[in-house]
């Protein structure tokens, strides 16, 4: 177990290639934190895409907590991979599912986004690639997106699938772009590229590579310095209150409008569709 502060006085300012890495937990090896001079630097290391099944879900949740208790200026979301931020939800974990795992799995997706949208200290995605989907929501749910620029999309794409979009997915996207540009991503499941999702807003600037990805959000959280964190926090928490009263009130109905979606038959087969588009490789590129 590592402590932030601990690391954080000893911590020099150093490139982003030296990062000291090193994982919230041995058993845990999906998930990597490392201190950035105060800043934790948060890594999705499942290979080769990072799509979120129930065990990177359940890692980042507790990357997230422990994080939170070393009160550090800052999170940084990136990704290991150097062509994929993250490919959103695991087909498989809802493809076929046991009802089990799938309320686990669904749960777990709204835990951490209620605790990724709702973290008191400041955060930034440094998106090094595709964001489909659940890519792009966990993107959504920090306060800052740089993204390299590159032949990379980022966007929702669940009603190509056959999936309906949540709520609180809607209003992810809606509290950052607005209600027409999100209407019009949505409805039409657009993966928009780099220059269309700067243009409406879904990040906030392109950057060269993962490095200068990364020192942008840093230059985002630095803006805080001079701000006292309780008034910052606070401000930050009330502002975001709407959507996460609105998570806690619809959860258990959500859940239940998921699984019972999911597990229609008509779904199955439009995900069976879905996964061999995806493995011929004729699915969003
Ligand atoms: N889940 C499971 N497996 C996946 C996924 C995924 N999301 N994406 C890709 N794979 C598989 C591929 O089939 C491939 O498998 P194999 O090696 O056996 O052929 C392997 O992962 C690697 O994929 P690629 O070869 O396609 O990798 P590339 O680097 O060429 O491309 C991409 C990466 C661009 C991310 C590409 O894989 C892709 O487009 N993936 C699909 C992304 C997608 O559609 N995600 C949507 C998931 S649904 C979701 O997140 C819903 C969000 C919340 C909604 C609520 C619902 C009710």
């Amino acid at each position: 177990m590592w402590t932030f502060r601990q690391l954080s006085k000893n911590a020099t300012r150093i490139s982003p290639s030296a990062y000291r890495h090193m994982s919230t937990s041995s058993a845990n090896p999906q998930v990597d934190v490392a201190d950035d001079g105060g800043i934790a630097v948060m890594t999705l290391q499942r290979a080769p895409i990072n799509s979120l099944n129930l065990e990177l879900l359940q890692a980042i949740s507790k990357a997230l907590d422990d994080v939170a208790k070393n009160k550090p200026d800052g999170m940084i979301l990136t990704s290991a991979s150097p062509t994929v931020f993250s490919a959103g939800l695991d087909i498989m974990e809802m493809y076929k599912p046991k009802q089990k795992r799938l309320e686990q799995f669904w749960t777990t997706l709204q835990e951490v986004w209620t605790k990724l949208f709702g973290f008191k200290f400041a955060t930034a995605a440094a998106i090094n690639g595709h964001a489909p989907a659940g890519g792009c929501i966990l993107a959504l749910s920090c306060e800052y997106r740089t993204m390299v620029d590159g032949k990379y999309t980022i966007g929702i794409n669940d009603t190509a699938l056959g999936i309906s979009v949540p709520q609180w997915v809607m209003d992810t996207m809606r509290y950052t772009i607005g209600s027409r540009d999100a209407e019009l991503i949505l409805t039409s499941a657009t993966l928009c590229t780099v220059a269309e999702a700067l243009k409406v807003g879904l990040i906030d600037e392109t950057a060269s590579d993962k490095a200068d990805a990364i020192e942008k959000c840093k230059k985002f959280i630095g803006k805080f310095k001079k701000i006292p964190p309780l008034a910052r926090s606070t401000t930050k928490l009330k502002i975001r209150q709407e959507l996460l009263n609105n998570m806690k009130r619809i959860q258990q109905q959500d859940t239940a409008e998921f699984l019972q979606h999911i597990q229609n038959p008509e779904e199955q087969r439009d995900l069976e569709i879905y996964i061999q588009k995806l493995k011929a490789k004729k699915a969003i590129k």
